[in-house]
């Protein structure tokens, strides 16, 4: 599911997003409190841990186009007017190839309706990384020199790569592919993110200064690569999903009108890798304006984020039935809940499903922790925001209170 600008409820005709205007529809379902995320580009902010952590992709990559400044706002299929948010950084891949790019990292803000808990927020950031070669026998002697260059790095390296994978029925090379340049590509992919994670990983404590760099290659499915991995590290006793990769689906490239190349592509979330890097507990500090939180970072330097005292927890539930015939989905629940409480929300559970045994009917109850990050809440604040996300789920889905 996706955010969509045109095309939900909506007092006015139109909404505003980065100063330009569109007309709402059926399809509206952008709310206020996410319009209000898209000018605030974490990602190029000094100092800011996502700003850092950029930089220090960039840095495994000097010989690349950097971007970071593409509006989030793109079109569903490339092909009418209605445009959308972006939801992974992937839906820039045809303009930058089409613009004659041939290796890039593209930093930016992606918006995905989710749950809600300490590690997920409608919006986060992603890196999108991607070289190609001209698919010919000198094309693939350039890529055998970088891949003997980098395996050079990596051998002399504290790192530890498990990847068994072969090129499989179920993870297969393109058929208009060369195989042998398929899988030097590949290999290629493989190095070179492997280098990458040395980069990021390599100087935190307890990672690879005594102990190796843990990387594990695992086969995945993306509709636009083909073979694909999944990258995961080894990080604090357990295996962190860093990003997902694979080898350009040939489709893309003759989209963008690139001719005889063959190449890869990559995308990791930002807030996770920075999550652990700096030791920060809850995704939606990346968002606190608070000194507390902002003054203990510089531009460029990785330091473990001191833990100011947390306010307390204040617990409300609701229950209701669902109307007979509509579904609601878990994450149109979470989305009511972020738009009317905010930040406030630190996590939504549901904590009880029931199907009366002679109605039929469902009832739901889901209980939400109202903490601040900022502020210490009062009881009657509360109280009036948790009658705001009750009377927007009757208005929204017609449920029935219980
Ligand atoms: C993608 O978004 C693909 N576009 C990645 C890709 C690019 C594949 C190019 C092939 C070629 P995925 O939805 O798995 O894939 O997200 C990529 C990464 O973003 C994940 O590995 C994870 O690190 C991060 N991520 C995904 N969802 C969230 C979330 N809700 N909150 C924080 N980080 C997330
Ligand atoms: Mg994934």
């Amino acid at each position: 599911t996706a955010y969509f600008s045109t095309g939900g409820p909506s007092s006015k005709n139109y909404i505003e997003i980065l100063g330009q205007r569109f007309p709402t529809d059926d399809y509206t379902n952008i709310t206020p409190a996410i319009i209000a995320k898209t000018p605030l580009q974490l990602h190029v902010k000094s100092a800011h841990p996502l700003s850092t952590l950029r930089g220090l992709i960039e840095s495994a990559y000097p010989d690349f186009t950097h971007v970071s400044t593409m509006s989030p706002l793109v079109s569903p299929y490339y092909a009418n007017r209605d445009m959308m948010l972006r939801t992974h950084t992937s839906a820039h891949e045809v303009e930058m190839f089409r613009k004659g790019e041939t290796r890039w990292l593209l930093t930016a803000d992606v918006y995905r309706r989710d749950e809600i808990d300490a590690s997920h927020y409608p919006v986060f950031h992603q890196v999108e990384g991607a070289r190609i070669f001209d698919a010919s026998p000198s094309g693939m002697k350039e890529v055998e020199e970088d891949n003997a260059r980098v395996s050079g790095i990596l051998a002399k390296s504290n790192i530890v790569i498990e990847d068994t994978l072969h090129i499989s029925p179920t993870n297969p090379v393109q058929h208009n592919h060369d195989p042998v340049f398929s899988e030097l590509v590949a290999k290629n992919l493989k190095l070179s993110l492997n280098n990458l994670l040395l980069k990021v990983f390599g100087g935190v404590a307890g990672i690879s200064k005594q102990e190796p760099l843990r990387v594990r290659w695992i086969e995945a499915y993306f509709p636009f690569t083909s073979p694909s991995f999944e990258v995961e590290v080894f990080f604090q006793g357990k295996w962190l999903e860093i990003l997902g990769c694979g080898v350009i689906r040939q489709a893309t490239l003759d989209t963008a009108g690139v001719e005889n190349k063959i190449g890869w592509a990559f995308g990791l979330g930002l807030e996770r890798i920075a999550m652990v890097l700096f030791g920060i507990p809850d995704i939606r500090l990346f968002w606190s304006t608070d000194p507390r939180f902002l003054s203990q970072f510089e531009q460029g330097k990785i330091t473990t984020f001191q833990p100011y005292s947390k306010y307390p927890s204040c617990f409300k539930d609701v229950s209701f039935w669902l109307p007979q015939k509509s579904e609601i989905h878990e994450n149109d629940f979470c989305d009511i809940v972020r738009d009317t409480a905010g930040d406030l929300v630190e996590d939504v559970k549901r904590i009880d499903h029931f199907i009366h045994p002679k109605t039929n009917r469902t009832s739901l109850c889901y209980r939400i922790n109202y903490r601040s990050m900022d502020r210490s809440l009062s009881n009657e604040e509360i109280n009036h925001v948790q009658s705001q996300v009750v009377s927007q789920l009757v208005e929204r889905f017609e449920v029935e209170i219980r």
